[in-house]
């Protein structure tokens, strides 16, 4: 396959200053009219991108050329010199039959369109790039007893009865766009419909369509809508644009949203919610790509990019502006943390696999290959980097440069970074070593106190493991000192350093690393302190740094800075988890440190901490976080050090959980607020360690019993199944019964249960495949089966025979021929073969082998199976 490279890009060769569009809708012959008119830059023949197409007819000014268009697998070409043309291209479609979800297809019998990053030319020949932008006109035809509703982008400007059932609609979207945000949605569905009021005075209808069964559950969906609208012209002054702002939630869709410009395509996970059916994870899940989307319109659309190389310019944009949305309407604290767990958990090992690439790659064969938590998280961390370093102020100065310069334009990260500089009057250029360079770097630092001189000198030492000829970043490291009691110390740089070390306040800091080695000395510092490194994950970095157990446990008491307090918690949680995975390969015998259960007893006495930080600190590290320590990952050692812990913590503190789990105990109406979502989270986490304890068996089942709320009876249900309670079976088939027909709780159905790791894990997920419900054209109960087998259940994916691996194979092989995007999702776990046994590594290889080995191999999974076997 072929392979694009970032250093070949070159500017198109014509414009595209307006299109007209028009939709026979069948569902499977639907007929697409494509008139263009086209605009010469450069000498040249005519290229239009097309895959998967049946050409009926091409006009030229007119005239018919059909016959003289060169028609390719991957697109069209037709000689012409001449210098601006009408262009019309017929083409045929089938969106019954397109379970590749990309393009134009049908889901529950409607219509909807999935066009990022390249499905436009699976509707019609087109530039299929985003520099090429126009201005569209869309006009859909159906059947009106099938499709009451017919939507694209922009404005309706007409509509109307045709003869023979058939009805018309015709949008008008007055912004240049490229063809990748383009939308149809046709069908039969129901809409909650709204109002905003802008800053400046219109009012903007916003209207929610789903599929009929589901109209009770878009209200947080609308409200989340207000909030983002809102939230984005107090934050950032960016105001909607149209007179229109349309949502669709539909079953199937391989992403989670779409930002089509006036009519967002969503993944019906991030738009229904009821507080029966859905978690606060779903919730806040809800509120953040609502958000994220939305915000899209002003870092995506209004300003968009100038090839797919750049996608981190408004993706890490716009997870950054999600990011900081969640932050405000919740915790910022919580937030923080949540989103560097996601990162560790998920970015970090990506950074350190076979698929590694900078936030801005320079090649791909797939470029949904490329929509990863580089690009969008740590993405997201860079565009934090410049918020951290020029403050709110000199970010939103930043910002309004940005939207003044590239107002309709389709711009790269470099621009980006200008804008930010300009507007400051400071010098960026070192940041585009975060573009450039993959991996996570390490940040090891050392300190020296000396107590005649009363000078503490810090040490910071960058590097990037596996990178030849590293280019130092630029890493603000956030810092603070405390004494032995716990209290803060005020910060006192020396002369020298005070371009270096920003004073954030008397006791906070950020140290401004520049070089590969750096030192910071401070004044005054009257007796030994205990640093604060990386105050709120200030950099997306690896830090190493040599702390005692004890002043991990004084940390995480008594920090200022509650990501530091997390991190020293969760520190002293993993070290013991890695003490007794080395015990159980030796015959020492090894408890749980006094130190350990004293710290978080104390932190359960604290009733003046938010119990969501207490919730998160005292939740033991994820199985996948720890094996990431080790080079090579012990499965079983992990896994049952793991339980150890969690036993063990469990009867220490046996009165303390249940104290807790009384305290947190709430009867009233479930609200989707920070208190009530904290202290659920604390409760559940009691709960989960009480659940180890056979005399609170009970008290897990009268939770699932009372059907409080899903955050609730989803919490007990998974401590049911992970300690196998004997009411597990009941509660499984009770729940199945109840929700049965509804499709995203039947998600959690299967997704608790192929997360449970047993010894009969792979038995439980082989007979979950030939369960009536389950489907390989739908990509969320693929991904709540194989994606969270394989991902998470390492118990079960990774037995020693191999058969985890077998299974999860064949079915990749399967969806490939289906959904190749979601087939190449599907490989991740395989691809950190290196971090296995030798046994294992060679049966992780001969999978992928086998999944490689195919005459029909789609270029998605070729490219990361290719390269992970290379
Ligand atoms: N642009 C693809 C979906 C998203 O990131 O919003
Ligand atoms: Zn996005």
């Amino acid at each position: 396959p072929k392979v694009n490279y970032l250093k070949d890009y070159q500017t198109p060769a014509f414009t595209v200053d307006s299109v007209f569009l028009e939709f026979l809708l069948q569902p499977e012959a639907t007929q697409v009219t494509n008139r263009m008119q086209i605009g010469r830059l450069r000498a040249g023949d005519l290229w239009l991108d097309g895959e998967s197409l049946d050409l009926l007819s091409v006009h030229l000014d007119g005239e018919d050329v059909t016959s003289q268009c060169r028609v390719e697998e991957t697109g069209l070409s037709l000689s012409t010199d001449k210098e601006q043309f009408e262009l019309e291209i017929v083409t045929r479609i089938n969106p019954e039959k397109n379970t590749a979800l990309e393009g134009l297809y049908r889901t529950s019998g409607n219509y909807c369109t999935q066009c990022e990053a390249e499905g436009f030319r699976k509707i019609t020949y087109f530039f299929d790039r985003p520099d090429v932008l126009s201005v569209f006109t869309t006009k859909v035809v159906a059947d009106k007893s099938q499709n009451r509703y017919l939507l694209a982008n922009g404005n309706l400007t007409e509509s109307g009865d045709l003869p023979n059932g058939q009805h018309y609609a015709v949008w008008q979207d007055p912004f240049k766009k490229p063809c990748y945000l383009f939308a149809l949605v046709a069908g039969n569905l129901e809409k909650i419909s709204d109002t905003f009021r802008t800053q400046d005075g219109r009012d903007v209808a916003l209207e929610i369509y789903v599929e009929p069964r589901n109209i009770d559950k878009c209200e947080h969906a609308m409200e989340s809508l207000k909030r983002s609208m809102a939230w984005d012209e107090s934050r950032f002054g960016l105001i909607y644009d149209l007179d229109i702002y349309m949502i669709v939630a539909v079953d199937d869709f391989n992403m989670g949203a779409m930002e089509n410009k006036g009519l967002n395509v969503f993944n019906s996970k991030f738009v229904l919610a009821k507080p029966e059916s859905a978690t606060d994870v779903d919730y806040e899940g809800i509120e953040a790509v609502i958000g994220h989307e939305y915000f899209h319109n002003w870092t995506g659309n209004r300003v968009t990019c100038r090839d797919w190389f750049q996608l981190t310019l408004k993706e890490g944009l716009t997870v950054f502006r999600d990011q900081e949305f969640t932050a405000d309407m919740l915790s910022p604290a919580v937030k923080r943390i949540e989103d560097v767990k996601r990162l560790r958990s998920n970015q970090f090992p990506e950074d350190a696999g076979p698929m590694s690439h900078p936030i801005q790659p320079q090649s791909y064969i797939e470029m949904n290959n490329f929509y990863t938590m580089t690009v969008y998280e740590k993405g997201a961390e860079v565009v934090r980097l410049y918020h951290t370093l020029l403050g709110e102020g000199g970010f939103r100065k930043g910002m309004d440069l940005y939207f003044e310069r590239h107002d309709g334009q389709a711009v790269t990260v470099q621009d980006f970074r200008n804008a930010m500089a300009d507007a400051n009057g400071v010098d960026l250029q070192q940041m585009h070593n975060w573009y450039v360079q993959s991996g996570t770097p390490v940040l090891k630092i050392e300190s020296e106190y000396d107590a005649q001189m009363q000078t503490l000198t810090v040490n910071c030492e960058q590097s990037l493991p596996e990178t030849e000829d590293f280019k130092p970043l630029l890493i603000p490291i956030g810092f603070g000192m405390l004494n032995s009691e716990g209290h803060s110390l005020q910060l006192q740089p020396i002369e020298s350093h005070l371009q270096t070390v920003e004073l954030r306040s008397e006791t906070n800091a950020v140290l401004k690393m520049t070089k590969a080695q750096q030192q910071f000395v401070f004044n005054g510092v009257q007796t030994q302190p205990i640093l604060s490194l990386l105050r709120g994950f200030s950099a997306p970095v690896k830090l190493s740094y040599d702390y005692s157990d004890q002043e991990l446990a004084l940390l995480a008491s008594a920090d200022e800075d509650s990501f530091v307090r997390w991190e020293a918690m969760q520190t002293l949680l993993l070290r013991t988890v890695q003490a007794k995975v080395a015990a159980l390969k030796s015959v020492e015998e090894y408890a749980v440190p006094q130190l350990l259960v004293d710290t978080a007893e104390k932190l359960l006495l604290d009733h003046s901490l938010d119990p969501a930080l207490v919730a998160m600190s005292l939740t033991l590290p994820e199985l996948g976080y720890i094996g990431e320590q080790y080079r090579e990952v012990d499965v079983d050692a992990i896994h049952q050090a793991h339980n150890w812990l969690k036993n063990g913590l469990a009867q220490a503190l046996q009165d303390e959980w249940r104290n807790t789990y009384l305290r947190m105990q709430d009867d009233s109406e479930y609200r989707y607020d920070k208190r009530q979502i904290a202290e659920r989270m604390l409760k559940n986490v009691a709960l989960a360690y009480l659940g180890c304890l056979a005399q609170h068996q009970e008290r897990v089942f009268e939770q699932y019993r009372a059907q409080h709320n899903m955050t609730d009876v989803l919490a007990a249900m998974k401590i049911m199944l992970h300690q196998g309670h004997s009411q597990t079976d009941q509660a499984l088939q009770d729940f199945y019964q109840r929700w049965r027909g509804d499709n995203l709780v039947i998600d959690k159905w299967f997704a608790m249960q192929a997360e449970t790791q047993n010894e009969t894990a792979l038995e439980k997920a082989q007979s979950l495949l030939s369960h009536p419900d389950f489907s390989l054209t739908n990509p969320n109960r693929v991904r709540s089966l194989l994606g969270v087998f394989a991902r998470l259940n390492l118990v079960g994916f990774h037995r020693a025979d191999g058969a985890g691996y077998q299974m999860v194979a064949e079915q990749i092989i399967k969806v490939d021929e289906l959904n190749p995007q979601i087939a190449a999702r599907l490989l991740g776990p395989f691809t950190h073969w290196k971090r296995y046994d030798a046994e294992r590594q060679k049966l992780m290889r001969a999978a992928l082998q086998r999944i490689l080995d195919r005459d029909n191999v789609s270029k998605d999974v070729y490219e990361i199976a290719s390269k992970s076997l290379a």
